[in-house]
């Protein structure tokens, strides 16, 4: 993969948790990273240099069952390799919805990371589709799913590619993650 010299933030989840749309949203542009409503859209993995200064990648979805069984380990063959070997990868956002109950391929793909030491974030998705009670013991309950396997959690942000909620954290992590590094 090319362009290894800037440091790079990339956006994993299951198909259709939105991180195209949330890096659109970052990036204040509609159309930077293709979104659909069907999963399944983002196939490749697709790096956009922000400015010149960092840049952003968007992985496909992991887990779509429609996407058939020689693509799926395509992709998370080729997810793997990337995670492993990208030298410049500052940390990896795993998005997941708020929406839903903790899903089983969430927590084993937050595990494998936790046991691989890819600095990992985490980002709720749509929030702006739940109440702020339901929001709660949404949050609660992906929380109480990952702490059965681990002591701390990683930082958890909650987001709306829709109110733009979230924005300010995700930007101040990646300036921050830049800022320690350059020290
Ligand atoms: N209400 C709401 N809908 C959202 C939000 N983010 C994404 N969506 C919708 O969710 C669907 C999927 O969004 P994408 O950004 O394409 O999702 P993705 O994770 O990139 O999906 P794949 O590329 O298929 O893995 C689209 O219909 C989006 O409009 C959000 O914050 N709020
Ligand atoms: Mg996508």
């Amino acid at each position: 993969m090319p362009h290894k010299n800037l440091p790079e933030f990339a956006f994993i989840g299951r198909s259709n948790v939105g991180k195209s749309s949330l890096i659109n949203c970052l990036v204040d542009r509609k159309e930077l990273a293709r979104t659909s409503s069907k999963p399944g859209k983002t196939q490749t993995l697709n790096l956009y240099n922000i400015d010149g200064w960092m840049q952003i990648c968007d992985l496909p979805g992991y887990g779509y069952a429609k996407v058939s069984k020689t693509m799926r380990s395509k992709f998370s063959n080729m997810i793997r390799y990337y995670l492993k070997n990208r030298e410049n990868l500052y940390a990896l956002f795993v998005l997941v919805d708020l929406r839903i109950p903790p899903q089983p391929m969430d927590i084993e793909f937050i595990n494998d990371c936790g046991n691989d030491e890819i600095p990992i974030v985490l980002v709720g998705t749509k929030s702006d589709k739940l109440k702020p009670e339901e929001l709660e013991v949404n949050l609660q309950a992906i929380k109480n799913a990952l702490l059965e396997y681990w002591e701390e959690l990683p930082p958890f942000i909650i987001s709306s590619s829709q109110t733009k909620v979230g924005r300010d954290e995700i930007w101040e992590v990646i300036t921050q993650a830049i800022q320690t590094d350059q020290q």
